[in-house]
């Protein structure tokens, strides 16, 4: 019976899924996770499907460009109340980028990655109307437009491109205008973790923690109010393709100011008193925003409230490290503890809110970990306000 588990345990570990999605700027798949509706967002996948050496043989089907997330039966091509209706990033031509999705620790297929725009409005305002469906024809012809519109790692100067290591000179794979991850069998620095050789828990994934994968992109000389930065991870070790997208703008910035557009970024509608920030481009990026933590929560005299996460600006987790609110607006029908901390743009990364008495004693919030996304827009500001869980 030992060996039947053993070799169970062993079949299934190879066969895992974990996966990954874009998380920066914000997919689809990443909002419907933030509003409660996608219980995976890393497992939003093409299969099965030829997915190696070829990158892209494989038809689109119904995951679009947008992907199809057959656990939780979600259509990300579709716009719907929690996605699609409106950007969540502004950039403009020939911006150079920070983009980011996330590798689930037990699902790094290695393989390749790429992000593409496509420059052809007509089609992709077919997966921006709001409550429309794109039909298969109308996905594969898109996924056609974004193939043309590939942005090469190449394009960003600076930026080394290899050639994945698993791939054979001679194969379609042979190709440095795609991302790649490194080695799947790799002893250090393995696959698309290794890419960043972030911590574990990094960014967001629910089965067993993420790892970031951060690259550059350069944004094409291309103008539109909303329109789609697709994700594509070709999967080496499996028949696996993973599809996300975002809407985005791509604007002429401060030479055009008629251009400027309200942005709404990404809400943190996982808790229901929770709210992000929403910002007026114009537009210079930011690149560190103000993050004001609003905590609703009663204390008794001689607490207090602080914040502490995964990231050294919350202290890496140690409750000796934690920032303190303060309670200078706290009254007992509104208690309210709050702090504004200074966060680089774009930083994922997950915190709790922790109650430390006058001796000392340490209480935690519940789990789940929160988790947050510093905008990476135009605005200095942003708030995280919740309340005690
Ligand atoms: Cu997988």
């Amino acid at each position: 019976m030992k060996l039947t588990y053993g070799a169970t345990v062993f079949s299934a570990a190879a066969l895992v899924h974990g996966h990954g999605y874009l998380t920066i700027p914000s997919s689809r798949t990443r909002l419907g996770s933030e509003a409660g509706l996608d219980s995976c967002p890393e497992c939003t996948i093409l299969e099965p499907v030829s997915a190696w050496p070829d990158l892209n043989v494989a038809p689109v089907g119904r995951s679009g460009v947008c992907g199809y997330n057959a656990r939780v039966s979600i259509d990300y091509n579709q716009p719907s109340a929690s996605w699609g209706n409106s950007v969540v990033a502004t950039y403009s031509p020939g911006q150079v980028v920070d983009v980011q999705w996330c590798v689930d620790h037990n699902g790094d297929h290695g393989g390749m990655f790429t992000y593409r725009i496509c420059q052809n409005q007509t089609l992709v305002d077919k997966f921006t109307t709001p409550g429309y469906l794109p039909t298969d024809a109308e996905k594969q012809a898109a996924e056609d437009c974004f193939e043309a519109g590939t942005l090469p790692c190449t394009d960003v100067s600076g930026q080394s491109c290899g050639y994945n290591p698993d791939c054979q000179q001679g194969q379609a794979c042979w190709r440095n205008d795609w991302f790649t991850c490194n080695a799947f069998q790799a002893d250090s620095r393995r696959a698309c973790e290794g890419v960043d050789n972030a911590p574990l828990g990094s960014c967001f994934t629910t089965i067993a923690g993420g790892y970031t994968v951060t690259k550059k992109i350069k944004i094409p000389n291309y103008l539109s109010s909303h329109t789609l930065l697709s994700f594509k991870w070709n999967s080496f070790q499996t028949g696996q393709i993973y599809l996300s997208c975002a809407d985005i703008a791509i604007t002429g910035g401060s030479t055009t100011p008629s251009s400027a557009t309200t942005l709404a970024t990404s809400t943190r509608a996982s808790t229901s008193t929770s709210t992000a920030s929403s910002a007026t481009a114009s537009c210079v990026a930011a690149s560190s925003v103000a993050v004001t933590f609003n905590e609703k929560v009663a204390t008794v005299f001689g607490d207090t409230i602080k914040v502490v996460g995964s990231i050294p600006a919350l202290g890496n987790w140690s409750p000796s490290s934690a920032i303190a609110l303060s309670s200078s607006q706290y009254t007992s029908s509104n208690p309210l503890w709050s702090t504004a901390i200074t966060l680089p743009a774009g930083t994922t990364f997950q915190y709790k809110f922790i109650k430390v008495s006058s001796g000392g004693a340490v209480t935690w919030e519940s789990d789940p970990n929160r988790s947050y996304t510093v905008p990476s827009t135009c605005g200095t500001t942003a708030l995280s306000e919740t309340s005690w869980r």
